[in-house]
């Protein structure tokens, strides 16, 4: 590609991450996991993908590994953003360059190789992620979808699902049929302006509670509230709304729940949020420090890094 080729200009309106976040509060439990971000880029070392529905800013390993210490985390799980499509390179990349502390979640396509997928296996990733949101990838036939779910299993990978709250019952037949361990992007994205236990919420929790392979990730208050107060400027409680659905997830399936920033936020509107802060509202969804070491290290350590994870004593079982 010539250099004016890999000069990209970033969608009009787009937000760029936080540069100065602040030194979160709580501080996180040893060996603590991000287990969802990105990285966009560089474009010009890691070209955007030609069907991409948005341009971003560019948002570096380098930048993401000193987030990862400012927050005073250990580990990361790189999510590959639609915006690469499905050439997987600057996730892979910052997985191999991360020395065993990043995990990656790839986007493929049929076709495949087996060689491709053990390259994917040995960078350090370990699932793929089928998104169903059409503002970001055009649609993909489920039967399509299901042949990689096959394909990707043996190499132990799961599938993880981002979806829009509405369009579950749609999709409910697709994902409880997947063979993996399906973990499901932001709650589900729920509409936080409708009760917590009315008909959305409860079919989502129905999907976890009848469905011991469904894992979900309590992140994005910041896409997901209504209300606000935005995590800016040291607020203290931001995000009220979001906050009762997080903690009912967390304490009703306290094993298989995952938190993560989602740093560089891609195609936030209204505002920004400052990492340091969203770190902060960690122990208001997760209150006690047992919930908080499974919700940061033991849940994402077992679907990561199992090789590492150390079995615990047995404890009571989760769901109620
Ligand atoms: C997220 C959310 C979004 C974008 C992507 O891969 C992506 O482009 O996931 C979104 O726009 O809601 O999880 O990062």
């Amino acid at each position: 590609m010539s250099d004016a080729e890999l000069r990209f200009e970033k969608t009009p309106g787009w937000l760029d991450w936080c540069a100065r976040p602040r030194t979160p509060r709580f501080q996180a439990p040893a060996g603590a996991v991000d287990a969802h971000c990105h990285v966009f880029g560089p474009g010009s070392e890691f070209p955007f993908a030609p069907e991409r529905k948005y341009t971003p800013c560019d948002a570096s390993k380098a930048q993401l590994f000193a987030l990862r210490d400012h927050l005073g985390f250990a580990r990361n799980v790189v999510v590959q953003a639609t915006c690469h499509g499905a050439d997987n390179r600057a996730m892979a990349d910052a997985c191999r360059a991360s020395g065993g502390r990043a995990r990656g979640v790839a986007t493929v396509r049929r076709g495949v190789t087996d060689r491709e997928l053990r390259a994917l296996h040995e960078a350090g990733v370990r699932a793929v992620r089928f998104n169903f949101l059409r503002r970001l990838v055009d649609f993909t036939p489920r039967d399509e979808l299901a042949e990689i779910a096959l394909r990707v299993e043996p190499f132990g990978w799961h599938i993880v699902v981002y979806f829009e709250a509405r369009d579950l019952p749609e999709l409910w037949d697709f994902f409880t049929a997947l063979p993996t361990i399906v973990v499901v992007d932001h709650m589900g994205r729920p509409d936080v302006t409708q009760p917590i236990d009315g008909r959305e919420f409860e079919l989502f929790t129905r999907l976890m509670r009848e469905h011991q392979n469904v894992w979900t990730k309590v992140s994005c208050p910041e896409r997901l509230s209504a209300s606000g107060p935005p995590a800016l400027d040291d607020e203290r409680a931001p995000y009220r709304d979001v906050v009762p659905f997080a903690r009912r997830v967390v304490e009703t399936f306290p094993d298989r729940v995952l938190w993560g920033t989602d740093w560089p936020h891609p195609n936030l509107k209204d505002h920004m949020p400052d990492d340091g802060l969203l770190v902060d509202l960690i122990p208001h969804i997760a209150t006690t420090p047992a919930l908080q070491r499974k919700l940061l290290v033991t849940n994402p350590m077992r679907l990561y890094w199992p090789e590492e994870h150390l079995q615990a004593p047995p404890q009571q079982t989760e769901d109620v």
